[in-house]
């Protein structure tokens, strides 16, 4: 999209900036004053800017701040609606009613139904003069501010005639642009963004061009030129009270991101819309769901990735014109402002951890919720749990966490057993304890109103702290959910937190949990709204909703927009109910137990990877949802959730023993793994027939050798220093595989950079055509190398075996598996080493006492560092202070790609034992015990 000619460019650089655009800018700078001169004479809103940002041109007041050049709107011109590619057509008329011709041209745009499938009848003219024009733009030391107006009325009510732009570097590797009214206070979301400068002192590499009328925003990568942000020549900028909208073309159809949604890896961009508004909803495409993450990551041509966050937490939808045309994305949201952070990557590794520097990065979860979890929604009696729990015990499959649903509370109220189905409860925590096993629990946000006042403290204690969310007309505000007629606790409200330790303590001191589950926090309500509806205001009403799942409703299934929360309306904090209830749990939990807490959240929100985890609801135990898990965790990797799961072998309906099987292969490379169901037929492990069970328990040995190298990935996505960035599980595509046609993989994934993953996820199949990328790969199982990469091959899978392959180059720390993460926990390392074309190979341990509170930042852990070349491996010691015998010791060295027996090998300068396979040529040096916090040096 040009430039028109009478628009006015606008070169920048932002902080560390070279001189290179000096002379072009001080030429801008006159351009610019001119223009100040003489837009100052008619129009005196400028002043409401000037003072805030510089108390400058004061010879300028004396106008009424309301006033605005009143210019009539021109006629379109035909030739602007001769946009010939319908996907070049922006949107006009997004609303689901029916546009005509005569109420289309009404709003200044063009009516042509003649069009292909998908695109708008009623679209942008190529020059749209209703929108903003740039008054006044001014560098800044970080980037720019600017001044906009507009003098006609967008077609939705209370426009802000005028608004603030500052587009600024935050740090080196991050832009920040926000539009804002200055006149009026609006609602900004309340999350704790990191505002450090996350990287150094290197060179920014953005470039920022302002177009003057229509205003418009340009951001490129400086040194590639490639487009980042681009608003010309789309949607134009609506800021209306209720409708705030603005657009970007992409640079390809590579996007990733915007959940929460269920849909392949690569987004959909054919005229796809994604709505945002949380939702209790099973997933299924194209329908809003649990949670909200206006987030995308977008890979150009050369795979220079790089990520556009929109911090908004109104509803909102995402509007995407393909890529035969424009390639763009328009955004509609509800409320708040537009405040749009864009990450410069330039590898999608980088793009997650400069997001998370914002959002926070994810919490490191306790060693022992790495381990197996069993739940079922509808064990509904202490001795069918106990029954489940024993034949797991007896057929020793891996499993630390044995988990409740609903079903243990009395007529399901929160914090309370039911003391004739589950009376021996407490006796089966405390066998479980004995056990070396856990404990988690569901807790619903929902708090029955319907008890004997005195007899139910949740209630009544929230009464007393006036802790619940509120109706429109000020009581509380009643809806229905599982217990009946309940309230809704306010999670920002400041006397939630206690009022919660309470209830939780309370409970605790009877049943002592070691997790919570808050599930329902969307919020969820059977009744719309609430048991006496909602209001006729225009939040429950808005001008504009989008196309929610419910028709354009956003009352359904949850309380009423309008409801008053103690920092803002429901309208605004509705996508952050889950976020808000997840904060105030996890704090909950760590005063409690004085341990690192693990909160399971059904609804996220930006920054919830902070505060606990999140699983992907209601699947169904189908092949299809099978394959959607995949792309499911692969994308909150990207939202910062990394720590993520869905049911293994489905929630709804009855799973099958080959299903099962299949899933709990591809679960048991879930960061978080969990079964969960609630179909009639049992599928924990040891429900199945003996094969099956020996299948799934040596898949589970297998996820249990290599925690110790999931543990040191999820360290680093918390810690985020070192090698590897944020994301545990990634998609080939974002892996350094810049290779045609990885870009869609997602039926694959790997952890970290080291360990491939190729699942069966068709029923019948005994082979899998894996995509193996172009590089040095060995098999996990028999340890030799695989000799046809960089192309799909059809690999061998019978039903006993999930294919892994290991990368030339990598170190993957492991320990023997055992049927708990403690047992585990004290035998010695193990290392598989897999030699690259040259030999070399590197990777990494983190290891502490798996559950104190922050260890890292209290340097409670132990990180040790490997290197191999010229058949020599040696450690690098970065921290020690986790010492404990055994624990951190090392048994065995597995060396796969070593071309030729050595005659002898030396463990710091000692002759040890080992065995060599010329076939697989594979050196296996075991009986050591040598500590790994002291130098160490192993040749071969
Ligand atoms: O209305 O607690 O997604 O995992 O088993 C359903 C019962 C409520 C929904 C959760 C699911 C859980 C179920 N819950």
């Amino acid at each position: 999209m040009g430039m028109k000619d009478d628009e006015v460019e606008l070169f920048l650089r932002s902080p560390h900036s070279s001189n290179r655009l000096s002379r072009k800018w001080y030429f801008l700078v006159g351009v610019i004053v001119g223009l100040i001169t003489s837009f100052c004479a008619f129009v005196g809103v400028y002043l409401v800017f000037f003072h805030q940002v510089s108390g400058q041109f004061q010879g300028c007041s004396g106008q009424d701040h309301n006033s605005v050049i009143k210019t009539p709107p021109i006629a379109v011109r035909t030739s602007q609606c001769d946009i010939s590619k319908g996907s070049d057509r922006s949107d006009c008329w997004p609303e689901y009613r029916d546009a005509t011709q005569s109420t289309c041209e009404a709003r200044g745009c063009c009516w042509n139904t003649d069009v292909e499938q998908g695109a708008p009848y009623c679209y942008y003219p190529g020059y749209f003069n209703r929108s903003y024009m740039l008054m006044y733009s001014q560098k800044t030391s970080t980037g720019v501010i600017g001044h906009l107006a507009r003098t006609t009325n967008s077609p939705y009510p209370n426009d802000s005639m005028q608004l603030l732009l500052e587009i600024s570097a935050e740090t080196y590797d991050r832009l920040r642009i926000k539009i804002y009214d200055t006149t009026t206070s609006r609602y900004e979301v309340p999350i704790e963004t990191q505002k450090e400068e996350s990287g150094g002192g290197s060179d920014t590499d953005f470039d920022i061009k302002l177009a003057r009328n229509p205003f418009g925003i340009i951001i490129r990568r400086l040194s590639t030129g490639q487009i980042l942000f681009d608003s010309t020549g789309v949607s134009p900028l609506i800021f209306a009270d209720q409708y705030l909208q603005i657009g970007t073309a992409l640079t390809t159809s590579n996007v990733y991101g915007f959940g929460e949604h269920r849909s392949g890896f690569k987004l959909d961009t054919n005229w796809k819309k994604m709505v945002f508004w949380n939702r209790d909803q099973p997933p299924e495409p194209n329908l809003n769901l649990y949670g909200a993450h206006p987030f995308y990551l977008n890979m150009d041509e050369q795979h220079n990735a790089h990520g556009v966050f929109l911090l908004n937490s109104n509803a909102m939808e995402v509007d995407f014109q393909p890529f035969n045309g424009t390639g763009a994305v328009t955004y509609r949201a509800l409320g708040g402002i537009l405040d749009f952070y864009i990450f410069i990557g330039p590898t999608p590794d980088m793009v997650v951890q400069q997001y998370t520097n914002l959002v926070g990065r994810p919490f490191l979860p306790p060693f022992w919720s790495l381990g197996f979890h069993m739940c079922k929604y509808g064990y509904n009696n202490a001795a069918e749990l106990k029954k489940v729990i024993a034949r797991n015990r007896a057929a020793k499959m891996p499993y630390d966490v044995q988990w409740n649903d609903i079903d243990y509370m009395t007529a399901h109220l929160d914090w309370t057993y039911d003391n004739t189905t589950y009376p021996d409860l407490p006796d089966i925590v405390a066998d479980l304890h004995k056990n070396n096993q856990r404990y988690v629990i569901i807790v619903d946000p929902g708090i029955s109103v319907t008890q004997q006042p005195g007899t139910y403290p949740p209630y009544d204690e929230g009464i007393e702290d006036d802790i619940f969310i509120k109706a429109d007309n000020g009581s509380n505000l009643i809806g229905k959910v599982w217990p009946g007629m309940t309230v809704f606790p306010d999670f920002f409200h400041p006397n939630s937190s206690e009022w919660w330790f309470r209830q939780a303590k309370a409970y605790y001191d009877q049943v002592p949990y070691d997790g919570l589950w808050v599930d329902m926090n969307e919020p969820s309500n059977f009744v719309t709204g609430s048991i006496t509806g909602c209001t006729s205001n225009s939040l429950d009403n808005p001008p504009f909703v989008p196309p929610t799942i419910d028709g354009s409703s956003l009352m359904a299934s949850t309380v009423c927009p309008s409801a008053r929360q103690s920092i803002s309306t429901h309208y605004n904090l509705h996508n952050m109910y889950g976020l808000s209830e997840m904060k105030v749990t996890s704090s909950v939990l760590k005063k409690l137990l004085n341990k690192r807490s693990f909160v399971l959240s059904r609804s996220t929100f930006p920054s919830a990877g902070v505060y606990g985890t999140h699983w992907l609801g209601d699947n169904l135990s189908s092949w299809d949802d099978l394959y959607y898990s995949i792309p499911g965790i692969l994308n909150f990797q990207m939202f910062g959730i990394p720590f993520v799961g869905v049911d293994i072998c489905g929630f709804r309906e009855d799973t099958t023993a080959e299903l099962c099987t299949r899933w709990m292969q591809v679960g048991a490379f879930y960061p978080f793994m969990r079964n969960h169901n609630s179909g009639k037929m049992d599928q924990d492990p040891a429900s199945f027939d003996s094969r099956t069970q020996d299948i799934m328990r040596s898949v589970l040995e297998t996820r249990y050798r290599l925690l110790p190298f999931l543990y040191t990935l999820l360290y680093r996505s918390h810690a985020n220093w070192g090698p590897c960035g944020p994301p545990i599980v990634l998609p080939e595509s974002h892996e350094r595989y810049p290779e045609a046609g990885a870009e869609a993989v997602d039926r694959q994934f790997l952890w970290g950079s080291a360990l491939l993953i190729s699942p069966v996820l068709e029923q019948g199949a005994v082979t899998v055509k894996a995509y193996i990328p172009g590089d040095v790969w060995y098999d996990y199982y028999n340890r030799s190398r695989v000799s046809t990469v960089g192309q799909y091959v059809q690999l061998d899978a019978p039903i006993d075996k999930i294919n892994l392959h290991i990368r030339g180059g990598s170190v993957i720390p492991t320990k023997p598996a055992a049927v708990t993460t403690n047992q585990m926990r004290g035998e010695m390392f193990a290392l598989l080493v897999a030699l690259d074309n040259n030999g070399t190979a590197s990777g990494e341990v983190f290891w502490d006492d798996g559950d104190s509170i922050d260890t890292v930042e209290n340097n409670l852990y132990s990180l040790v560092s490997f290197s191999v070349h010229s058949n020599t491996l040696s450690n690098k010691v970065l921290a020690s202070n986790y010492k404990k015998g055994a624990e951190m010791s090392l048994s065995e060295v597995t060396v796969m790609g070593v071309s030729a027996s050595p005659d002898s090998v030396t463990v710091n300068g000692k002759g040890a034992a080992f065995e060599y396979d010329k076939k697989s040529k594979v050196l296996i040096i075991s009986g050591l015990a040598v500590d790994l916090l002291q130098g160490l040096k192993i040749k071969w």
